[in-house]
């Protein structure tokens, strides 16, 4: 079985482009491919946030996979810091990795931008980390949205980088993407994200969703109920194809073009019809929080199995380094 590798930052609440972006797929092919799902949480340290309340984060957002339908059996889901061999090889690639290639990176662009009092070097040098990441289980499918292709196009350069000096030692991952890959924010003008608050999350209730859907942007040249709209400029009819049948949501567009529905009718469609995926992943995350002490226990279990790959990784790099330990010669 081929590896594959992904991970997800416990920096808040999950949303749908998380979910329809990544994680779907993720619940959808964990049982083809030898799975492994970190909380990376060393990759979360590189913006500002309250270690007080990162416990509590790691543990919630595990939680929230589990009741995606990651399964507790099937895949190993574990927390990036609890195997330190990730840092080991982020060290490693760092010093194969030309300055350049990560001055290139869009998303470290974008953070610098949003967090200008804290471009710190691991916020720099993210893309590395992310490498090791996939690298330490020797990754060769990374199922990410669209927003992370770059950082796996590069992981496939480090690992070339180090093929090529050290030897064959690292395969070339490839990212898998869902048909829909990159989820627009409410906003309608960016990635839907945590950070830029213009996200639905996946625990929220039907009341919390219409108040932000209800006044989401739509096709701008509908202004009267009256007036034809365009539903393939509208960010609330990419929604509906995450949600809605083929054959609603060309109801859903005839309506719109037609005028025979307004964008209220057509949001509470959407709404409806995400509630029917959003309420039984709450109802299992519900139950599931009452049980945490079980899952802390998988977790131990999947970070042991993580360190013993990451050793094997290890010795065989730092050999291919001529980093063997002294007590060998
Ligand atoms: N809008 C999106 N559309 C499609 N896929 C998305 N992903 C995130 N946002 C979208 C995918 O979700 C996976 C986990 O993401 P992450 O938590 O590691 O980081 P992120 O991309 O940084 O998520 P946010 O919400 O944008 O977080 P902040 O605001 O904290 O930076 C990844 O596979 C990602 O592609």
């Amino acid at each position: 079985m081929k590896v594959l590798f992904s991970g997800i930052q416990p920096t808040g609440t999950l949303h749908i482009g998380n979910y329809f972006g990544a994680i779907k797929n993720w619940v959808k092919i964990q049982y083809d491919y030898k799975t492994y799902i970190s909380v990376v949480d060393y990759h979360a340290i590189t913006i500002e946030y309250d270690p007080g309340k990162m416990p509590e984060k790691v543990m919630d957002l595990t939680i929230n996979l589990f009741a995606c339908g990651i399964d507790l059996e099937k895949t190993i889901l574990f927390i990036q810091s609890e195997v330190t061999g990730h840092a080991d090889l982020t060290w490693i690639f760092n010093s194969v990795t030309p300055m350049g290639e990560l001055e290139r990176m869009t998303q470290f662009k974008d953070k610098a931008k949003q967090h200008k009092k804290n471009v710190n070097v691991g916020l720099f040098d993210y893309p590395v980390l992310q490498a090791a990441d996939i690298l330490l289980y020797k990754g060769e499918v990374v199922p990410v949205g669209e927003d992370q292709v770059q950082h796996i196009e590069f992981t496939r350069e480090v690992a070339r980088y180090f093929n090529k000096r050290y030897g064959k030692t690292f395969p070339e991952c490839e990212a898998l993407l869902t048909k829909s890959p990159r989820i627009m924010g409410l906003d309608g003008e960016n990635k839907m994200s945590k950070s830029m608050n213009n996200f639905i999350g996946i625990l929220e209730t039907e009341n919390q969703i219409w108040d932000k859907v209800s006044v989401a942007k739509t096709d701008p040249a509908r202004i009267k109920k009256t007036d034809p709209g365009n539903p393939f400029i509208c960010n609330i009819y990419y929604y509906h194809k995450l949600v809605t049948n083929e054959e609603a949501r060309e109801e859903v567009a005839e309506g719109c073009r037609t005028a025979g529905i307004g964008c209220l009718d057509c949001k509470k469609i959407f709404v409806t019809n995400l509630m029917r995926i959003l309420n039984p992943i709450r109802e299992r995350y519900e139950n599931l929080k009452k049980n945490t002490h079980s899952i802390r226990e998988i977790l131990n279990n999947n970070a042991d199995k993580c360190r013993h790959i990451a050793k094997q990784t290890l010795l065989e790099t730092k050999e291919r380094l001529g980093l063997n330990p002294v007590w060998k010669l």
